[in-house]
């Protein structure tokens, strides 16, 4: 089995690397990745040598060089993580995230067709459905619950998934996508709320919480993403769409003032800045599909989860301090000024 897995130097295309090649040893894995700001190859220093692993720098735009990947390794699957995937770049700079998540996407299904894949899978997120409101906690995104987006971000993922199951009716192709809630763990850039609000309280520098603070999100540990991930591409249905998510709702504030506690910093440290513009209030995923059918279910409590992320980011504060000291620091700047 050869599986292509694209954006595997981001966050959590990297976890699943490292799941898949730690759980089937005689899988080949190619990580495709064009090494964003967001891409980072230190990340998979630990696989780098491993003979069932080939790591490519090529834009998934860039047809020609996917063509010729595909001539050279012949791949059964293809898992598509790679994207521009922060809501606030979107909301600044639309135009990349509609060449990178939307054209990208064409291209590696335009591949899988032309050569032939017994799988296409797309990574996705809960953000396609819009929003909930905060005064109904008896709502959830189902799978039927309509695509509704609000960023650049969200329109951009929600175009691809419209195109995936597009070529599924038209072509043909066996594809299957993922909807997840948010994730946190290893390797999460530090431009997100939780590896921002650890690496700024490690550093006696202000919180930023966008507007009261309020706002909720359904957080997953990453690891349970990518054992989703793992059962949909092996025993998911072709054509379907699964929620993942672990109905671990939480307001932001509420995550802060764990960080906060967690590392022994004083909450004074939380400052309240210019909301998002367009913020979604809510996401809640009903993960009932996934469960029934595949027997999915989450496995890390969010209390252990948060301790094991901050454990890492304390164990690994070479990793993100080289990225924070690079070109991050510029758009930190834009964004946030010296606080
Ligand atoms: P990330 O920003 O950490 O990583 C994205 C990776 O894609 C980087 O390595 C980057 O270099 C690479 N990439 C970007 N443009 C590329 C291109 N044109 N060609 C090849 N590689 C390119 O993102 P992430 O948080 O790991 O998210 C991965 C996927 O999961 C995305 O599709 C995202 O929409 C989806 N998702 C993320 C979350 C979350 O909470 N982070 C939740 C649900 C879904
Ligand atoms: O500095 C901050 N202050 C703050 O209050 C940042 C960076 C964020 N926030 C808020 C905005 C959101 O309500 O925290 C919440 C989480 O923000 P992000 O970490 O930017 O994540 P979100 O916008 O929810 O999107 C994430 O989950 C869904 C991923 O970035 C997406 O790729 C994924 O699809």
């Amino acid at each position: 089995m050869t599986i292509i897995v694209t954006g595997g130097a981001g966050f959590i295309g990297s976890n699943f690397v490292f799941h898949m090649l730690d759980k089937y040893p005689d899988y080949r894995i190619v990580c495709v990745d064009k090494l964003t700001y967001a891409g980072n190859l230190s990340t998979l220093a630990p696989v780098m040598d491993n003979p069932n692993f080939r790591f490519s720098k090529i834009d998934i735009c860039d047809r020609e060089a996917i063509y010729k990947l595909f001539e050279e390794e012949h791949p059964d699957m293809v898992v598509n993580f790679a994207a521009e995937s922060h809501v606030d770049r979107s909301i600044e700079n639309p135009e990349i995230f509609l060449d990178t998540n939307i054209k990208g996407t064409a291209v590696m299904m335009d591949a899988c067709r032309k050569y032939g894949i017994k799988r296409y899978h797309q990574v996705s997120t809960d953000e396609v459905y819009g929003d909930l409101p905060l005064d109904r906690p008896d709502l959830f995104f189902t799978e039927e619950t309509p695509i509704h987006t609000s960023s650049p971000y969200s329109s951009s993922k929600a175009g691809a998934d419209l195109l995936v199951l597009a070529y599924h009716r038209t072509y043909g192709l066996p594809v299957t996508i993922s909807r997840c809630s948010n994730n946190y763990g290893p390797y999460h850039f530090p431009e997100k709320l939780i590896p921002l609000m650890i690496a700024n309280a490690l550093a006696d520098k202000p919180l930023p919480v966008y507007g009261e603070g309020l706002n909720v999100r359904d957080w997953l540990y990453v690891e349970d993403h990518c054992r989703a991930i793992d059962l949909i591409i092996h025993n998911g249905r072709v054509g379907e769409v699964y929620n993942v998510g672990g109905h671990n709702e939480m307001k932001n504030i509420d995550i802060v003032k764990i960080i906060c506690k967690e590392i022994g910093k004083p909450e004074s440290l939380i400052t309240h800045v210019t909301d998002r513009k367009g913020h979604d209030m809510r996401y809640a995923i009903d993960p009932t599909k996934i469960h029934n059918e595949l027997g999915w279910r989450p496995e890390t409590k969010f209390e252990d989860g948060i301790k094991k992320t901050i454990q890492w980011y304390l164990d690994n504060k070479e990793w993100w301090e080289t990225i924070i000291s690079g070109e991050y620091q510029n758009y930190y700047e834009k964004m946030y000024g010296n606080r």
